[in-house]
């Protein structure tokens, strides 16, 4: 069995995006191996949050990890910050990092947007999610695209480490991505990705979404003007888009999909996608409401974090001996 360590940030609803590119893989996972998933709060104070909706947010992305089918007697399930491992190991990454390779994200240059001065959370938090990974020995990271970077860096500091420490310092980790589904792109305007934080509503749909919402974002839904179910990603990427959740939720091939919309237009093609996601979101939201308040829930996260902090405690340990931390009584 192989272990698995992925998260996401308690940010606001997880939308198709998050989904689709890695929250459907933590549940094919679980059956196969050993799966970490946390809720990374530590990782969303690199922007301003409000201390009462982040608590709330927490809650509400553990609720939504078990309404997808996390089982928690399968999965670790806890939150970042229970652990003080996550913090500790992030500080030896951080100083195993050039700021040269950190200045080089792409995730910092989107997010800090050309101002002169952000917070340093928003440059540094890459090793952070390093030793996220690292803490665990995880050697699978189920991530969307947008993550291929932050992998690469992780990868890198971990041979780093090895290399300056000896080679059983870091197990070496592989991101894994989903063939259909690894960036879905905003619907109001298909060139940049789903994000929990865009200020238009439509651009993405939340897996908490009302009926109503996700037949107005599909609906809605930024195409091209010539009508043809086709998948071009460079000249019709609003259709590719649409046909990548299309794919997803039916396992369809864009090819069986095109064959199925010949002779169609988008009115037709758009109105069984908003039926498909609608059915497929509707389990999940009726599970998120019986268990987000729930003292399961709870007991749930208390029970991860104690799993979490009994695999993290000896890989902290051990990097902590190699880098030169205490000393000898
Ligand atoms: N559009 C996307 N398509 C595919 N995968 C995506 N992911 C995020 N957006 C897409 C994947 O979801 C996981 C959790 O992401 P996150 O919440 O930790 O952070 P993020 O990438 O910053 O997500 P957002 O939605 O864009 O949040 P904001 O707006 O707060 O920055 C990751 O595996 C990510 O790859």
């Amino acid at each position: 069995m192989a272990r698995v360590f992925s998260g996401v940030q308690p940010t606001g609803n997880i939308h198709l995006g998050n989904y689709l590119g890695a929250l459907k893989q933590f549940v094919e996972l679980q059956d196969q191996e050993e799966c970490i998933y946390c809720i990374v709060d530590e990782h969303a104070i690199t922007v301003p949050q409000d201390p009462k909706e982040l608590r709330e947010h927490v809650l509400d992305v553990a609720a939504l990890y078990l309404a997808i089918g996390i089982d928690p007697k399968k999965s670790i399930v806890f939150v970042q910050s229970q652990v003080s491992g996550h913090a500790e190991l992030g500080w030896i990454c951080t100083c195993n990092t050039s700021t040269g390779e950190l200045f080089r994200m792409t995730q910092f240059k989107a997010k800090s947007g050309g101002k002169e001065s952000v917070g340093t959370g928003l440059l540094v938090y890459p090793t952070l999610m390093a030793a996220d990974i690292l803490l665990y020995d995880a050697e699978i990271v189920p991530v969307g695209n947008d993550q291929k970077q932050h992998i690469e860096l992780t990868r890198d500091i971990a041979q780093r480490m090895n290399f300056k420490y000896g080679d059983d310092c870091f197990v070496v980790p592989d991101g894994r991505f989903m063939k259909a589904g690894a960036r879905i792109m905003a619907l109001d305007d298909p060139t940049s990705k789903m994000s929990k934080s865009a200020t238009n509503e439509l651009s993405r749909i939340s897996l908490l979404d009302e009926p109503n919402k996700i037949k107005k974002a599909i609906m809605k839904a930024t195409t091209d003007s010539d009508g043809v179910v086709k998948f071009d990603i460079e000249n019709k990427p609003g259709i590719s888009n649409l046909m990548t959740i299309y794919a997803a939720f039916t396992d369809m091939s864009f090819d069986e999909i095109e064959k199925k919309y010949e002779g169609h237009g988008y009115g037709d093609f758009k109105k069984d996608l908003v039926v498909i996601v609608q059915d497929a979101l509707a389990p999940i939201r009726e599970r998120y409401e019986e268990i987000r308040h729930s003292d399961e829930l709870i007991e749930i996260l208390e029970d991860g974090a104690k799993r979490a902090r009994a695999i993290a405690e000896p890989v902290l340990k051990r990097v902590q001996d190699k880098v030169g931390f205490g000393y000898d009584k």
